[in-house]
């Protein structure tokens, strides 16, 4: 093949990379708003999605239009003198006005209505209400409905609308799954709403949106949604959790040292227990929790577990889980312990911790 075979290929690359750009966003990757699994992300692209098309056939219209006239009066050998002037048709100026009128109105009031949809607080039994505060750099779920309290990893019933009352215990933050929502600010002394619902099982990734210091990119969280039995199941664990009463070995040795004088009690809780620490994540049901620190260490294993308390300074500087340094043997029995502090783990739970990095 001669050299204008290869020009063509060189020509191809960009256009390859354009289309592997724009075909990127409809793959599967976890965290994205075009995969969107509820009303209101569904809502939230379809208002992208239409706006874009409009614009884009308004685009290729006024663009053709330049192009057309550029060529069809453009400057012609021969012809030197000056071209007609015009000045003023109000016919074509009304009729502009007009058509730009109506395109407005076609842009704003379609979303308007969707708007008013988005902004409803959801009521009635089958609504669940969850409050989510902001820190540095995790993220705490209250439960009001069921009294408990979780973190990093919030669960909802399949099919069911949620309210999320949204605020934060120090800086701004802002809660984000795409698939299931758009963002929505945690601001400090402000609770925020915005309801949300998955209608697809399956774990959806999330995190902080608002930078909020060092760690920000490592304030992520995940939202399960599976089905109102096994959400049931899971409220139901938390209500009854495992507590320490039939701790055995290491599991037992571990809760020792969780519970001594001056270390994990003073800064986290674990229901049942008497660890009522409010500084860092409630740590009950910690052993079927998806990831370790805000899911910066996933999965959440013995090896991860291990990382995060030979050092937390080291996975995330500056956060708020300052202690001193544990000896192997208390790391191996607070490892032991952790684990047994487990929730019901629906199917989506089970298969996430099989394989933590699908979606
Ligand atoms: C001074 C307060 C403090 C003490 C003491 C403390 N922690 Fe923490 N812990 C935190 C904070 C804050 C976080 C959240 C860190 C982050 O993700 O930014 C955390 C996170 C964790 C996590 C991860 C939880 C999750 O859902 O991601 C585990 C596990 C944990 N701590 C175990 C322990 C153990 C075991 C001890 C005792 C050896 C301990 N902590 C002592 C404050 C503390
Ligand atoms: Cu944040």
């Amino acid at each position: 093949m001669g050299g204008g075979g290869r020009h063509r290929k060189v020509a191809l690359v960009p256009l390859a990379l354009a289309a592997a750009a724009l075909l990127g966003g409809c793959g599967t990757y976890p965290q994205s708003d075009f995969n969107a699994v509820g009303p209101v992300s569904q809502l939230q692209r379809s208002a992208l999605v239409e706006d874009m098309r409009f614009l884009g056939v308004i685009g290729i219209i006024v663009i053709g239009l330049v192009i057309y006239a550029a060529i069809r009066f453009r400057h012609r050998p021969g012809e030197e003198e000056t071209p007609a002037q015009v000045e003023g048709n109000p016919r074509l100026e009304i009729a502009w006005w007009v058509v730009i009128a109506l395109g407005l109105i076609f842009l704003v009031v379609p979303p308007l209505r969707d708007e008013f949809v988005l902004a409803q607080t959801p009521k009635g039994p089958d609504v669940v209400h969850i409050k989510v505060v902001g820190h540095q750099w995790w993220w705490e779920f209250q439960y009001p409905d069921y009294q408990f309290v979780t973190a990093n990893e919030m669960h909802i019933p399949v099919g069911a609308k949620v309210d999320l009352q949204v605020t934060s215990a120090d800086v701004i933050h802002s809660f984000w799954a795409p698939n299931i929502a758009g963002t929505l600010d945690a601001i400090p002394g402000r609770v925020n709403t915005e309801w949300i619902q998955a209608d697809k099982p399956g774990v959806y990734w999330g995190q902080c949106k608002e930078f909020c210091g060092l760690n920000h990119a490592n304030m992520r969280l995940r939202v399960v949604a599976e089905s109102p039995a096994d959400f049931q199941k899971w409220v139901d664990s938390h209500q009854h959790p495992v507590g320490v009463a039939q701790l055995t070995g290491d599991a037992l040795a571990g809760w020792q040292v969780f519970d001594g004088p001056g270390t994990c009690k003073n800064c986290h809780t674990i229901d049942g227990t008497d660890a009522k620490g409010i500084i860092g994540p409630n740590l009950t049901g910690i052993g079927s929790r998806l990831g370790v620190a805000a899911m910066t260490l996933v999965p959440n294993d013995a090896q991860n577990l291990s990382t995060w308390l030979h050092d937390p300074q080291a996975v995330k500087p500056g956060n708020d889980m300052v202690i001193p340094k544990l000896t192997e043997q208390q790391i191996k029995e607070l490892i032991a312990f952790l684990q047994s502090q487990k929730t019901y783990e629906s199917p989506q739970v089970k298969a996430a911790l099989e394989n933590p990095l699908a979606q």
